[in-house]
């Protein structure tokens, strides 16, 4: 049985997100505003297949996948850029890489009780955020 991450997840505590941001080049009026928000996490879960959307008063983003295949994932409103994304198990973790222009971009997700980690990693810059369990 894999690690269950259904549920709404609220943030509370984020480090570097300017740094992931800046090697993602997004300008500097924008990086102002998603500095200040507080995204919350919705995870649908249904054995392999994950919806995860990023929520915010700002803007919001999706993302649909299965566990070990592969898609093309365009980053709108984000940095809009295409990736070739894939997302594996690496134990309980959720482990994602996002091959295209940036080097050595991806995320990888873990839960430790009601909190939820994320590590959102982009050409040696590591965004760490903490999520705690609300819903
Ligand atoms: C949609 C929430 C943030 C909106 C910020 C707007 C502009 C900033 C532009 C680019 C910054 C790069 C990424 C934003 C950070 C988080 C959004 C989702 C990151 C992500 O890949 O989440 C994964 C793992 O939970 C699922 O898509």
């Amino acid at each position: 049985m894999p690690a269950n991450y259904n549920g709404i997840w609220d943030i509370v505590d984020c480090k570097n997100f300017e740094g992931y941001m800046i090697a993602l080049d997004i300008d500097m009026v924008t990086r102002k505003i998603a500095n200040m928000l507080k995204p919350q996490k919705v995870i649908e879960q249904d054995g392999n297949f994950f919806t995860i959307k990023t929520l915010t008063t700002f803007r919001n983003y999706s993302c649909s996948f299965k566990i070990g295949e592969e898609f093309e994932e365009v980053t709108k409103g984000l940095d809009n850029r295409k990736c070739q994304t894939v997302v594996n198990w690496d134990n309980d973790k959720l482990a994602c890489t996002q091959k295209g222009e940036k080097k050595d971009r991806g995320w990888t997700h873990w839960i430790e009780g009601d909190f939820l980690f994320l590590e959102l990693q982009c050409e040696g810059q590591i965004c760490k955020q903490t999520y705690r369990k609300t819903g």
